[in-house]
């Protein structure tokens, strides 16, 4: 069989064909002709103060191509962080799938994973209120296969014709460019009060989800029901889950907002420095699988993208995990130019029939054009398959391969025939074969017209903190609104999720709540479809479901979590020392913080090294407090303006706080201290709250694990 001559494909290392490309490291400063330069700081002039001349060569290659750096950024998911890593099978599905990567538990696969926010641009801060894209490249030994998901398990719409209405709606308005990565604005809200069916995803959005504690720490689901096709051609529909080891955390509000400020890569970060260092990523993978027989069995429609099956329906079986180890060594080459598509698929793995996935796999290559700027893209190292490409396609923009030999088409003989199809026995995709016979609509199924059921199931689910915090987030972006109408519809809207919610939302903006019925049907252009597809009532049997709230999540470990030690001269050394070293033997990273950067004296004269002064560090970035024993340490940080901030943010962001002898006194200047310590609390109420004076490093690791005492908001009447 005749082979084209082909690139290497491992995609984990950036090998060009013909020359070393590589970081050139050692080598020789060259053009990219490959001439050695011999002066990279001058350029050729006529005499010393003369004019440059055009005939440098040089000059002109550097500046040209520095002029064509920038490539268009992607229109949606322009923000984003990727890592390397490896899917590990744990149980065959060979049952449900002839996916060969799917087949023998142990079997690894590399993989590729790019985390985004979805509105923002390239530059934009990682804390924004939004939707994570959480995307996949699996290079299985059949082909790509990419998993195109988000951090959260419904859609904001149900057909891909209203995507770019939502993009529109959502990204800065067009007439001044604001707001900047933000959904708190009138063209967002006004799209969304005039599609009922956004309702459930709106909930999700403006939960706590949205602003994740970390990348590591959320969950990512591929949304769209696929189907799973075994080797006797017999189908399953499944949803993909992937499930954070860490567990899912969060972050409050005021939080990621000052975050955005004193750190807007703060996900980005996160993920570089837990690669770095050995803390590797990890989540475990789970399917939800429905026989075909039971299609119709829900009270939703599978195909409906606004659902999600509820796991106390449908239960997640754990199939594998995946674990990012090893960090890009280039940013553009990787984490920029890796082309995901829902439509790269291995056999074994088909779509549904769900009309907003059936549009995506229209726009994926669509737009890779534009932002590659060439079809050959699938040739850019990170996008190559390990599997092996041959095929008819030639030429355009950029080919990297060179294609061998006078055959160019099939069948042929000049080619020996070659490259050949393969039998479906061979590995040959085949589309499964689902009958399909129908008269062409463009209407939607009255299947699809229950709107606000799920969006209820998912308030009624979340704790109470869980629900304040949603409360909070519609206020808060109702309350940027410019156009009071908008905000009316809004609330109008959340009434037909929870009528306690609505009111809530309605206090804090000062309105009344207005019917829903009027509302939901007022304002709507005559042309809009809303009102043509208005609810469906529904009553499901499932009134709550524990898998969607974050309360009951993972709080096992404090490994990674920052902990901040404030410290200064006549810090007890003993007190600081062995609390540190047990919070780093439990996994955490701690970083001294004093007035100054260098060295402190501890009471006992040693010197102690600073990690970041209070200038370069912010209680935002961290976990957890702790504040060490030292009467004149204690004394002198009481005198610090920004120790007391850095507190009483802790405690605003209900973070553990913890305070060894005379570290108590600078609790006492604080929130933290005031609210607890001075009303004479019971020192078990204390510790219910995240406070602890005088306790062991095993109780604080404990409270740091609790990630926030969220129960402190109520309590100490504080709002994070
Ligand atoms: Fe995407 N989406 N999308 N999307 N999407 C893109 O592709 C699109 C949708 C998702 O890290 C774009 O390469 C349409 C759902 C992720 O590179 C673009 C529709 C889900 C990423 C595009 C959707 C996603 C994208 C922009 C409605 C969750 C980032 C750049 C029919 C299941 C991937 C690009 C990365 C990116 C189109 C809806 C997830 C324009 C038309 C639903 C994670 O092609």
């Amino acid at each position: 069989m005749r082979t084209t001559k082909k690139a290497e494909t491992d995609n984990t290392k950036t090998v060009d064909l013909a020359q070393n490309t590589e970081s050139g490291q050692g080598e020789f400063l060259t053009t990219n002709q490959g001439l050695r330069i011999n002066d990279d700081q001058n350029s050729l002039k006529a005499g010393e103060r003369g004019a440059t001349l055009l005939e440098d060569f040089q000059l002109r290659e550097k500046i040209t191509h520095f002029d064509h750096e920038r490539i268009p950024e992607r229109i949606v998911h322009a923000r984003g962080s990727g890592a390397h890593g490896y899917f590990e099978l744990s149980e065959s599905m060979s049952q449900y799938t002839k996916a060969k990567f799917l087949q023998t538990p142990g079997t690894r696969t590399p993989v590729f994973a790019r985390f985004s926010t979805v509105a923002g641009s390239r530059g934009s801060s990682d804390l924004a209120r939004d939707v994570r894209g959480f995307a996949v490249k699996f290079y299985t030994e059949e082909g790509n296969y990419d998993l195109v998901g988000n951090n959260v398990p419904v859609f904001f719409i149900q057909d891909a014709i209203k995507f770019p209405d939502l993009i529109h709606a959502v990204k800065p308005e067009p007439n001044n460019e604001m707001p900047q990565a933000a959904s708190a604005h009138d063209t967002f809200w006004d799209f969304v009060s005039l599609t009922p069916e956004s309702m459930h995803t709106i909930m999700w959005a403006m939960s706590d989800r949205a602003l994740p504690r970390s990348l590591r720490m959320m969950e990512g689901f591929g949304v769209h029901t696929f189907r799973f096709v075994n080797e006797n051609n017999e189908s399953v529909f499944v949803k993909f889950h992937w499930k954070p080891v860490l567990g899912v955390h969060s972050v409050a509000w005021d939080e990621a907002q000052k975050i955005s400020g004193k750190d807007s890569d703060f996900h980005r970060r996160d993920l570089w420095e837990a690669i770095e260092t050995g803390n590797f990523p990890e989540w475990n993978f789970g399917v939800q699988i429905v026989e075909e027989k039971d299609e119709f069995k829900f009270d939703f429609d599978l195909l409906d993208p606004t659902k999600l099956i509820p796991e106390e329906i449908v239960p997640v079986q754990i199939i594998g995990k995946m674990v990012l180890n090893r960090n890009p060594e280039n940013f553009f080459a990787e984490t920029e130019q890796i082309a995901f598509h829902p439509g790269h698929v291995v056999s074994g793995i088909d779509f549904s029939n769900d009309p907003l996935l059936q549009g995506r796999l229209f726009s994926y290559t669509d737009t890779q054009l534009s932002r590659l700027g060439s079809p050959n893209f699938h040739e850019i190292p990170i996008n190559r398959p390990i599997a092996p490409v041959h095929n008819n396609q030639r030429d355009g923009h950029m080919r990297q391969t060179i294609n061998e030999g006078q055959s160019s088409y099939h069948p042929n003989t000049t080619g020996g025939g070659c490259p050949f199809q393969a039998k479906a026995a061979e590995g040959g995709f085949v589309s499964y074969n689902e009958q399909i016979d129908a008269r062409k609509v463009r209407t939607r199924s009255q299947s699809f017209f229950d709107h606000f059921s799920q969006a209820t199931l998912f308030f009624n689910s979340q704790s109470e903190a869980e629900k304040n915090h949603i409360v909070n987030a519609f206020r808060f972006e109702l309350g940027k609104l410019e156009t009071a109408s908008i905000r009316e519809r809004v609330v109008g809207m959340l009434t037909k999720v929870d009528k306690e919610l609505a009111a809530r939302v309605a206090e804090g903006l000062g309105i009344q709540v207005s019917q829903p019925e009027q509302d939901l049907n007022q304002n709507i252009p005559a042309d809009g479809d809303p009102k043509d597809y208005q609810s469906l009532n529904v009553h499901p049997e499932l009134k709550i479901s524990k898998a969607l709230s974050m309360a009951g999540t993972v709080k096992d470990s404090i490994k990674t979590r920052q902990i901040a030690i404030l410290a200064a001269d006549g810090v007890d050394e003993n007190s600081l020392n062995a609390m540190k070293k047990a919070l780093e033997a439990a996994g955490a990273q701690t970083k001294i913080i004093a007035s100054h950067l260098g060295f402190i004296a501890a009471e006992n004269g040693n010197q102690i090294i600073v990690d970041q002064s209070f200038l370069t560090a912010a209680s935002v970035l961290f976990d957890a407090v702790y504040l060490p024993d030292g009467a004149k340490s204690a004394s002198l940080l009481t005198d610090e303006p920004d120790a007391i901030d850095f507190i009483n943010e802790a405690f605003k962001h209900c973070k553990a706080i913890a305070a060894d002898g005379a570290g108590a006194y600078l609790l006492d200047l604080t929130a933290a201290g005031n609210k607890i310590r001075n009303e004479n609390k019971a020192e078990k109420e204390h510790m219910a709250y995240g406070i602890l004076l005088n306790r062991n490093s095993k109780e604080f690791i404990n409270a740091i694990a609790n990630h926030r005492f969220w129960e402190r908001e109520k309590a100490c009447n504080v709002l994070a």
